[in-house]
């Protein structure tokens, strides 16, 4: 028996805490080298005990296995603008060296069959604590600013319904979901012309700068 909750999870909310502040990091470096930042948002969580005990309960998970068998225990949730920035903060993610990334789950390309998308991540991450290093299952969820709207609005349905929705709200649902996709899916295309028009603008940059370079040499030149 778990007699002290509390000191349980707290190597779990100084793995939250970490990673908020390693991927907002991540957010803040690409704004400081003027580039897109494929993370708009970060946030994280540790499981409520209570959610915890009910997802035991469900899965039929003893508590001796608890550590490995409940991957959610530390949550953490990347929200992007674009379906791509999820795969390219995907691999960031497989780049780095301080956690190791154990399984990967794309609900983008199959969605779940209530219409949920998301890319899951679970990695093992090491946290230091004064008695030594313990690795611990850190899930990371990566979605579109689109997928979350979707699936927060389909988890407070949740708490009404119990994961049993009427056929026609399950159905509008679903049809909200894939609504959602094609906003993704036009912003994409959206995307790429502004980064077209960026190139190009950067591009015409590039020749006043050259312009004002030469003229600079030329005065230099005409100096006597
Ligand atoms: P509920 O019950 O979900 O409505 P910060 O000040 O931003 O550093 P803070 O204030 O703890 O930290 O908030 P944070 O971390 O930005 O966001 C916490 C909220 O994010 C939680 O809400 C969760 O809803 C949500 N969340 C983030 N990541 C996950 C995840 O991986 N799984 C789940 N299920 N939820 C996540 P609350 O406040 O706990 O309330
Ligand atoms: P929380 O903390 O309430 O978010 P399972 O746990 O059975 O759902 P599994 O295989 O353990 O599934 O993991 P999966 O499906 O990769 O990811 C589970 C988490 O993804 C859920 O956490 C949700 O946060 C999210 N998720 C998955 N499917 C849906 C969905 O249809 N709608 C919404 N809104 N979110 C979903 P939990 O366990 O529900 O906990």
């Amino acid at each position: 028996m778990i007699e002290d909750w509390k000191h349980f999870l707290l190597p779990y909310q100084q793995a939250v805490d970490e990673l908020k502040v390693k991927f907002r990091g991540m957010r803040k470096q690409f704004q400081d080298l003027n580039q897109h930042a494929p993370i708009e948002f970060v946030t994280g969580r540790v499981k409520p005990v209570d959610s915890i005990k009910e997802k035991m309960v469900r899965r039929h998970v003893e508590e001796d296995r608890l550590e490995q068998d409940l991957q959610d225990i530390a949550g953490l949730r990347i929200m992007c603008q674009f379906v791509e920035d999820i795969y390219q903060v995907v691999d960031l993610l497989r780049k780095r060296t301080d956690m190791t990334i154990l399984e990967e789950r794309d609900y983008i390309t199959n969605a779940k069959s209530s219409g949920y998308r998301s890319y899951h991540l679970v990695v093992e991450y090491p946290v230091y604590l004064v008695t030594g290093e313990k690795k611990l299952l850190v899930e990371i969820q990566v979605r579109t600013l689109a997928m979350n709207f979707w699936a927060t609005i389909e988890h407070s349905l949740n708490y009404k319904y119990q994961d049993d929705f009427p056929e026609e709200l399950s159905d509008r649902l679903q049809r909200a979901g894939e609504a959602a996709f094609k906003l993704d899916t036009e912003m994409s295309e959206i995307r790429e012309e502004i980064q077209e028009a960026q190139n190009l603008f950067s591009y015409g940059k590039k020749d006043v700068w050259s312009k004002y370079e030469n003229q600079d040499q030329e005065r230099t030149d005409d100096t006597p």
